[in-house]
């Protein structure tokens, strides 16, 4: 059977935007999914329609580091595009949980691997994921999937429990970023929360949340697997471009 939130798993989750999931896939699948990433950060694995971001300092010249892969801040599209990942973002825990949250129709938003190598990996600051995304209702969920033990030291993610009640919030573009306006929250309010490799933290598009700079001399590697309801709709011009389905139907005048 696959895994489901408990009733009290999914009150914390409707109640604080959140909720940690432990154990959502067995370490030999884990250790195979980070042997994948090592080939495409540093064994040559060929990136086909893979999309790659550097850390912003190394690209403006900043900071050096010894291999290219040691740089490597941000890759989108691996579920369309890799075998392994495919699996994991339509593992039946994962989606048995989503379809608690979101219903039985699914597509996905987005699958971003977010890298934060030794030392390297800088801060993601303060956002909610919604006013980035061209899409209502701001009802989305992600799965933050940890590929390795996700700690305070090496940047896990930390959350401000219950402010997806407070909706959209005033973003301002700073260096590097686009964070919510440090009027509308305090950090006293924000609770890391540590994640073991192979766990996630289900999450709502509309929490408040952000992660630390890795200080640490391990990596920190984690996936960012973003789901929607069929229901949901493209806020952009023009149709938007035709979404991952994980499962179940389409909708006339939804996402495609
Ligand atoms: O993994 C990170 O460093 C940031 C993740 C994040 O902010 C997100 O998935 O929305």
């Amino acid at each position: 059977m696959p895994m489901q939130l408990t009733a009290d798993q999914l009150e914390a989750y409707y109640r604080d935007g959140y909720v940690v999931v432990e154990d959502l896939l067995p370490p030999a699948e884990v250790d195979a999914l980070r042997e994948r990433v090592h080939e495409y950060t540093h064994g040559g694995r060929p990136w086909g329609g893979i999309k790659v971001q550097i850390e912003p300092r190394i690209e403006r010249g900043e900071l050096t580091v010894a291999h290219p892969g040691d740089g490597i801040r941000k890759i989108d599209f691996l579920v369309q595009n890799d075998d392994l990942f495919r699996k994991l973002g339509l593992h039946p825990n994962i989606v048995s949980i989503l379809e608690q949250i979101l219903g039985p129709d699914i597509k996905m938003f987005r699958n971003s691997l977010l890298l934060k190598p030794p030392e390297v990996g800088s801060v993601k600051g303060m956002h909610q994921d919604s006013p980035y995304w061209p899409i209502e209702h701001m009802s989305l969920c992600s799965c933050w999937f940890a590929l390795d033990d996700a700690t305070p030291e090496n940047g896990t993610m930390a959350v401000i429990p219950g402010g997806h009640k407070r909706g959209p919030l005033p973003h301002v573009n700073v260096t590097d970023d686009f964070v919510v306006d440090e009027r509308y929250y305090d950090m006293a309010e924000t609770v890391v929360t540590p994640i073991r490799a192979g766990g996630g933290l289900f999450f709502h598009s509309l929490i408040p949340h952000y992660t630390a700079p890795n200080r640490s001399t391990k990596w920190r590697r984690a996936i960012a697997l973003s789901y929607m309801s069929a229901h949901s709709t493209y806020t952009d011009e023009g149709e938007g471009p035709v979404y991952f389905n994980v499962q179940g139907q389409t909708y006339p005048g939804c996402v495609r």
